[in-house]
C-alpha cells in the first residue's frame, strides 16, 4: 500500500499513525504541494495529500483512506461499531479535519509552508489572529470533553484520538505551547497520544527536516 504525501500534513500523519496502530505497513511516496505526477493525480484528482493506492485501487482524503484501512483489517478496531461511539468518533475526525485545521492551517501555512517551501511571504497577521483569537476556544472545547481515561471515545484509542492529536504536532513545530493552567488535561492528552510509537518517529523526522530547512 502506498501513501502519497508528507507527514508534515496533519492529514497524512493521521493516515500513517492509523496504519501503524493497525499494524499495516505502508510505503510513503513523498509528495509536495502542486505535484502533477499522473500516478499521484490518479489517486488524488484535486492534488491534495494524502493520496493512497492499494494495487489497482486508488483514493484520496484521509477519512476515506482510514475507512478503507479499517475495512481491510478490522482488528484492532479503531472506528467503533456501537452507534453513538461511532458517531462521536466521526465527529472528532471531522472536528480535527475541518474546524481545527481551518485554524491551525493558517498558522502552519503562513509561518512555515509559504516562506520555506513556496518562496513567498506568509501573512503573519492571519497567523497571529488564528493563534490568539480562533485557537483558544477550540482548545477550551477539547479541555472540556477529554475524559479521565485520556481517550475521547470508549476509553480506548480510536480514530478520534489519532485525528485530533495529529494537528497538534504542527503546533509543536510552530512552538505553540499549550498552557498547563488553562488546558492541563488537553496538554497531558496530546503529549500521551503523540508519544505513541505510531506518531513519535514521524514527528522526530519532521523536526529534523524542519531544522534542516530553517533559514
Ligand atoms: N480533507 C482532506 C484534506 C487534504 C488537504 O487539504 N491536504 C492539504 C495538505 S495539509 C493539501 O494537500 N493541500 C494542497 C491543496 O489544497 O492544493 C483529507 O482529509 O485528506
Amino acid at each position: 500500500m502506498i501513501v502519497y504525501g508528507s507527514s508534515l500534513s496533519p492529514f497524512v500523519r493521521k493516515v500513517l499513525a492509523f496504519a501503524a496502530e493497525k499494524g499495516i505497513e505502508v510505503e510513503v511516496k513523498p509528495t509536495g504541494l502542486g505535484n502533477k505526477d499522473p500516478e499521484f493525480i490518479e489517486a488524488s484528482p484535486f492534488g491534495k495529500m494524502p493520496g493512497f493506492r492499494d494495487g489497482d485501487f486508488a483514493i484520496s482524503d484521509s477519512s476515506a483512506i482510514v475507512a478503507y484501512l479499517d475495512a481491510v483489517k478490522p482488528e484492532p478496531n479503531l472506528i467503533p461499531t456501537e452507534a453513538k461511539a461511532r458517531a462521536r468518533t466521526i465527529w472528532f475526525d471531522e472536528y480535527a479535519d475541518t474546524i481545527l485545521f481551518a485554524c491551525g492551517g493558517k498558522m502552519f501555512f503562513n509561518r512555515i509552508v509559504a516562506p520555506r517551501f513556496l518562496g513567498q511571504a506568509g501573512d503573519e497577521e492571519v497567523a497571529a489572529k488564528a493563534e490568539c483569537d480562533e485557537l483558544p476556544p477550540l482548545l477550551d472545547y477539547l479541555e472540556r470533553v477529554i475524559p479521565e481515561s485520556g481517550f475521547l471515545v470508549e476509553d480506548r484509542l480510536t480514530l478520534a484520538d489519532i485525528a485530533v492529536a495529529s494537528p497538534f504536532a504542527n503546533l509543536l513545530h510552530l512552538n505553540v505551547a499549550l498552557d498547563p493552567k488553562r488546558h492541563p488535561r488537553l496538554k497531558a492528552y496530546v503529549e500521551a497520544i503523540l508519544a505513541r510509537p505510531s506518531f513519535a518517529p514521524w514527528i522526530a523526522r519532521e523536526t529534523a527536516f524542519l531544522e534542516k530547512t530553517a533559514a
